[in-house]
């Protein structure tokens, strides 16, 4: 059965899709300025459906942030912070290694770590933490360090991209989370992240993670300055890159939360606008296997509705959120595992509980009880 199409030019893209064909840019521009939104997520859902049938993938983990210190002040950020400010913070190595077993320890599956550029913390520290995560916490998978991280820390240590990925992989990081890339528009950038790499220094360094062996994630920002043909273009260049690599395990469009940023004047995003934002990548990523609702961002409310609009996954137990909480997200910081179970069952839709390469969890009593 077809639905009814409001937007007749949607037509010629809902028989690409029926066909397994790969959408064109100006397909990408079409979807982003339809305002068929039960059309656009009806042929994202399919395309789910094919990919993944009736599952939604979800995992329990625990973000780590080591630091806020920061060299860059990009003005889409309420998270960053200059070392003399008295709010900012960093961790020390005990301190990570501890903040890591607090909440479901016997049970997290990964650590998701991410922090700010801080000018001093070095190679050898960063090494050094993993390690040290590894020998106390052998069992959960290290995704660590954005695309920007890695190229401020190879600049800092005066050595390659592909050298830092190396020595760090060898202390342990097992894989990577996909932010940093916010949009790749070199206007854009310029105005919401000029102190950070250009999108094609963003591109390479994935490149070469994925060279080097290390799955990533990936992202992009929206709800910002930047337009349709932008975000098309962004979407585009994730496809092509994954075409050449293979690399990419997961997208996650993530929404622009402006508070406490010096862009506060501009709007949050709207439900609509988010599941569009999904389903939109469903169609468009036809390379990259998973679309992931991020419940903290988008909340729990638009992520479940998203498992029906082209998700099939929507993150985890997280634990504790700094980046969005700081820039003003309502969520909570942690779900429980059955609280996810319950988001997941409740759209009809099957909870995996799956580990950061999206293998199946095994849980035995003794890891189950922690969590409920
Ligand atoms: O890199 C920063 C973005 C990212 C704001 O890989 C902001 O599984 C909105 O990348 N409003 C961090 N966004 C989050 C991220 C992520 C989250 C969950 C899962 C994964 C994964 C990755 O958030 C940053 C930046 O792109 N960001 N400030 C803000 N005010």
């Amino acid at each position: 059965m077809q639905p009814q199409l409001e937007d007749r030019r949607l037509q010629p893209i809902l028989d690409k899709v029926g066909a397994g064909k790969r959408l064109a840019p100006e397909d990408g521009v079409t979807l982003y300025r339809s305002h068929d939104l039960l059309a656009v997520g009806y042929m994202a859902n399919l395309v789910r459906e094919r990919l993944h049938g009736d599952r939604t993938y979800f995992n329990v983990n625990r973000h780590i942030n080591p630091t806020d210190v920061c060299v860059a002040s990009c003005r889409l950020c309420a998270f960053g912070k200059k070392a003399k400010d008295p709010k900012a913070y960093t961790m020390s190595l005990e301190q990570v290694w501890e903040v890591a077993g607090q909440g479901y320890r016997e049970a997290v599956s990964e650590f998701h770590i991410v922090g700010g550029l801080h000018p001093e913390l070095t190679l050898d520290w960063y090494c050094q933490m993993l390690r040290g995560l590894k020998e106390r916490y052998p069992e959960v998978h290290l995704k660590a360090f954005t695309m920007v991280e890695i190229a401020y820390l190879a600049q800092r240590s005066r050595l390659s991209i592909r050298e830092t990925l190396l020595r760090l992989k060898e202390a342990g990081m097992d894989s990577m989370p996909g932010g940093g890339a916010e949009i790749f528009c070199d206007r854009v950038r310029r105005i919401i992240c000029d102190h950070k790499i250009t999108g094609d220094q963003w591109l390479d360094t994935a490149r070469a993670a994925h060279e080097v062996g290390l799955k990533s994630n990936c992202t992009m920002l929206y709800g910002h300055i930047e337009n349709e043909e932008d975000r098309v273009d962004h979407l585009v260049r994730l496809r092509e890159l994954q075409d050449e690599t293979g690399g990419f395990v997961t997208y996650i469009p993530l929404a622009f939360h402006p508070d406490n940023t010096p862009l506060q004047h501009i709007h949050r995003t709207t439900g609509f606008m988010d599941l569009k934002n999904i389903a939109v990548a469903r169609l468009m990523l036809d390379n990259i296997p998973h679309i992931k609702a991020y419940w903290i961002m988008m909340t729990e409310r638009i992520a479940q509705i998203a498992q029906r609009f082209g998700a099939d996954d929507i993150d985890g137990t997280v634990v504790e959120e700094k980046i969005y909480h700081d820039a003003g997200a309502t969520t909570s910081q942690v779900l429980r595992r059955d609280e996810l179970l319950r988001l997941i069952r409740e759209a009809g839709r099957e909870p995996f509980e799956r580990d950061t390469l999206y293998r199946p969890v095994e849980r035995t009593e003794a890891t189950f009880t922690v969590l409920v």
